[in-house]
């Protein structure tokens, strides 16, 4: 391929407004300052109404783009049986080469019907055939992999797929552990370059562009010894475990709250949360003085303090600002609205006046939220819905938990996040917390049962370890909790496939 036409084409794409520049959402709720939005060649039917298959003076630019993914695929001899486009931009580019070179398409859905065959894939499927997978974008190549994994299911091989923009975060390598051999015809590096030289941005933009490329890549390589981590063993559905809490900490709709979480927990190397379950209010300002440094989140039951005073919330405060964590009031409120609202408020414990984050059962049905949220959102507070419990025999499983998942999604302003035993939203804004952590799995004589940090972080999915008695207990609670804050990070990095 000459050169020539890559360059022409990206001033194309640019003068059709395929590139743009700004601040976009991608898919996976990462902010951009660089979009590419193939959608809109469908939108210049003059462009995808010429016919045309070569790259003479005027063809169109659907065909170009077509044309140049076709002419790949034979510059690298790739073997392939049929095509299938990634739903939706890739769907013409797919019919047009298949249409054009006279080549078998397989149609791939996005939902299966209710009715009829019920059919993932459409078209003549022969399993044992190898099927060329046709994507416009890539970022994570997490769309791709989702598509492999459904032909794959029907008995088909997927080996190699055309991508032709390739935005260089990490979709090359993490779709090269899973054994598919991306070939992009056009990298973001090349785009900005073209568009630089020609004038169709400053210098600084594309710099900017280049370094939000270099700071946000999706994958991390492989291990040392040539395998893939475990990490690059996931699925795409878990490619959100990918992210970092200073990555989560910037997306678009997380609530500020979780967002200053997210960057005390990367700022401070520290996902845990202590429980802070003694009963005199000296000795939980003495732990939060001496633990605060370790901690991202010191959690506690105020009632059962036996010397409550004010003066003990404004001193707690301080030392929340001085060391830098947030404080969490354990009040698990299941009321309806009207009454959690006086009990958040009022009453002798004033817990919105201290406490940024408070949690709530669901049982109520979502008055209890918006009744915590007309006292807490004014000051900037939020809560954790309890969707699953770490004591035996919880009745929170199942569907209840779903529920709870739903109406969090349905409060995104006051919800933060969830108290749970792992990961149970795929929204990377949403903070799963999870009580029940010691390092000796097992649990007491009342029902508590524990996991330890690694399986909670690493393999559950979850972010913040809570920490009770395995600190309190020991001789030395300060290396007990520099053990505990150690495991949880180590965790945390394993899963980032550090
Ligand atoms: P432990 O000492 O680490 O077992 O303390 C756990 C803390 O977390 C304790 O304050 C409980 O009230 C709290 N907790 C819990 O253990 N399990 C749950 O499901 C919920 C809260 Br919700």
């Amino acid at each position: 391929m000459e050169p020539v036409c890559i360059d022409s084409i990206i001033l194309k794409l640019h003068d059709v407004n395929a590139v743009k520049f700004g601040n976009y959402k991608l898919k996976s709720g990462m902010m951009t300052p660089i979009y590419i939005d193939l959608r809109v060649l469908v939108s210049h039917p003059s462009l995808m109404n010429q016919v045309n298959t070569c790259l003479t003076s005027h063809p169109s630019l659907m065909n170009q783009v077509s044309s140049l993914l076709y002419q790949h695929t034979q510059d690298q001899s790739l073997k392939f049986d049929s095509v299938c486009g990634v739903p939706y931009t890739a769907l013409p580019l797919a019919t047009i080469i298949c249409s054009t070179h006279l080549l078998p398409m397989l149609l791939r859905r996005k939902e299966a019907k209710d009715y009829g065959t019920k059919q993932m894939v459409e078209g003549l499927i022969h399993p044992g055939d190898t099927c060329l997978i046709i994507e416009d974008t890539v970022t994570t190549g997490s769309s791709v992999l989702e598509t492999a994994e459904i032909l794959y299911k029907e008995g088909l091989k997927v080996t190699d797929a055309m991508v032709l923009m390739d935005r260089e975060q990490g979709g090359v390598a993490m779709l090269a552990s899973q054994g598919i051999k991306l070939h992009p015809i056009i990298s973001m590096f090349k785009l900005l370059d073209v568009l630089q030289a020609n004038k169709r941005i400053t210098q600084q933009t594309a710099q900017s562009v280049r370094d939000f490329i270099l700071d946000n890549n999706t994958f991390r390589p492989e291990g040392e010894n040539g395998h893939p981590s475990p990490l690059a063993k996931k699925t795409c559905k878990e490619q959100d475990q990918l992210l970092s809490y200073g990555a989560r900490a910037n997306l678009s709709d997380i609530h500020p709250l979780g967002s200053k979480l997210l960057r005390i927990m990367e700022d401070k190397k520290s996902n845990l949360c202590l429980s802070a379950d003694v009963t005199s209010c000296a000795e939980l300002l003495e732990l939060a003085d001496s633990l605060g440094p370790k901690i991202c989140l010191l959690k506690t039951h105020v009632d059962i303090l036996q010397d409550f005073t004010p003066a003990f919330c404004k001193a707690l405060k301080d030392l929340a600002d001085k060391h830098n964590f947030l404080i969490f009031e354990d009040r698990k409120f299941a009321d309806i609205g009207n009454t959690v609202k006086h009990q958040y408020e009022g009453g002798v414990f004033q817990i919105s006046s201290w406490s940024h984050l408070v949690n709530a059962h669901a049982v109520p049905g979502p008055g209890v939220v918006q009744g915590l949220r007309a006292v807490g959102k004014p000051l900037g507070h939020a809560c954790l819905l309890i969707a699953q419990m770490s004591s035996e025999g919880s009745l929170a499983t199942g569907e209840y938990t779903q529920s709870v998942l739903k109406m969090a999604e349905e409060h995104p302003d006051f919800v933060l996040g969830f108290i749970c035993g792992s990961k149970i939203s795929k929204k990377p804004q949403f903070i799963h917390m999870t009580p029940g952590v010691q390092m000796q799995t097992g649990g007491d004589s009342l029902g508590q049962q524990y996991t330890n940090p690694e399986e909670v972080i690493f393999t559950k999915g979850s972010d913040v370890i809570i920490v009770g008695r395995g600190i309190l207990g020991a001789s030395d609670r300060a290396a007990a909790a520099e053990s505990y804050r150690k495991a949880g990070w180590e965790a945390y990095g394993k899963r980032l496939g550090q």
